[in-house]
């Protein structure tokens, strides 16, 4: 067996990197937590987890979501951040505006522990995962604490308000959104038509372009969740934002190649095999 060689902090500490990870149930284990966890742990870290919302669904579509209550959500979160020590939190479905709240509110107590949110509002397989006031809320109370947003091409749409179709769009929409968090937003390209995606990242102080050619065999269940959670963990571990950004998608393409149609609908990520650690050229 090929072992994962340590990460930086895992040398320099003596311990793996941590990452609390705050999302959503989803029992095909291709979106939500189950995807933020497994990604995390294959990546060398330790996960922890703070369920949001149980989901039901198949690899078709979501069938019922239920969110959990706001103050559950914030307890498991400050538990965990009491007592571990959390290098980097992910943010997935949040699925309310009492949640969103909770969050927010949650997270002022930790100020220092960079934030890594993934604005998810809708599923792959259609549903709902975030309500109308939770989309205001997370605006207006979340952004200003959040380190790196990652919406795609629909969400950056709802929430800044604007068309993204071209390049300049995009841009604006990403200094719209960096304006209310005064931080970094990767727009994520690929709902948009054409061989080739371009992710577009804002560091807080420049524009980086991101362009692969787009893999066939889609749709792909949970890349949002896995991207985010990886780049997460690779600033858990140290890593620069562009470095966790750029290892995140390679982490992100490598679950797609080795993906799995083990249902009739999207198919599963899983990416078998050596990972990325630090030092190692992408
Ligand atoms: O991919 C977005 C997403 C996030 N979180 C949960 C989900 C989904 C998509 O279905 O179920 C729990």
């Amino acid at each position: 067996m090929v072992m994962a060689k340590t990460s930086l902090i895992q040398q320099e500490i003596g311990r793996p990197a941590i990452v609390l990870a705050v999302a959503g149930s989803d029992p095909t284990a291709g979106a939500g937590l189950q995807a933020d966890l497994k990604t995390i742990t294959a990546l060398g870290g330790y996960g922890l987890t703070a369920v949001t919302a149980i989901t039901v669904q198949d690899t078709r579509q979501v069938y019922r979501v239920v969110p959990l209550p706001g103050d559950l959500v914030a307890q498991q979160m400050q538990r965990c951040l009491a007592e571990l020590p959390v290098d980097a939190i992910k943010l997935g479905m949040l699925a309310s505006r009492e949640i969103v709240l909770a969050v927010a509110a949650l997270l002022t107590a930790w100020p220092h522990i960079p934030v890594v949110a993934d604005p998810v509002l809708a599923g792959t397989g259609g549903g709902t995962l975030l309500d109308a006031g939770g989309r205001e809320a997370l605006l207006e109370q979340l952004l200003p604490r959040i380190t790196l947003l990652t919406p795609n091409l629909p969400e950056a749409v709802a929430l800044s308000g604007l068309p993204v179709t071209c390049q300049a769009e995009r841009e604006e929409a990403i200094r719209q959104l960096a304006q209310r968090s005064g931080q970094a937003v990767l727009l994520k390209g690929g709902h948009a038509e054409g061989a080739m995606i371009s992710d577009l990242l804002w560091d807080g102080r420049q524009f980086f372009s991101f362009t692969h050619a787009r893999l066939a065999g889609g749709p792909f269940h949970g890349t949002g969740c896995t991207l985010a959670a990886a780049i997460a963990l690779y600033l858990a571990q140290g890593q620069t934002l562009t470095a966790a950004v750029q290892k995140g998608q390679q982490w992100v393409r490598e679950g797609m190649q080795g993906s799995l149609a083990l249902g009739k609908g999207q198919r599963l990520l899983f990416a078998a095999g050596q990972t990325p650690t630090v030092g190692e050229s992408p």
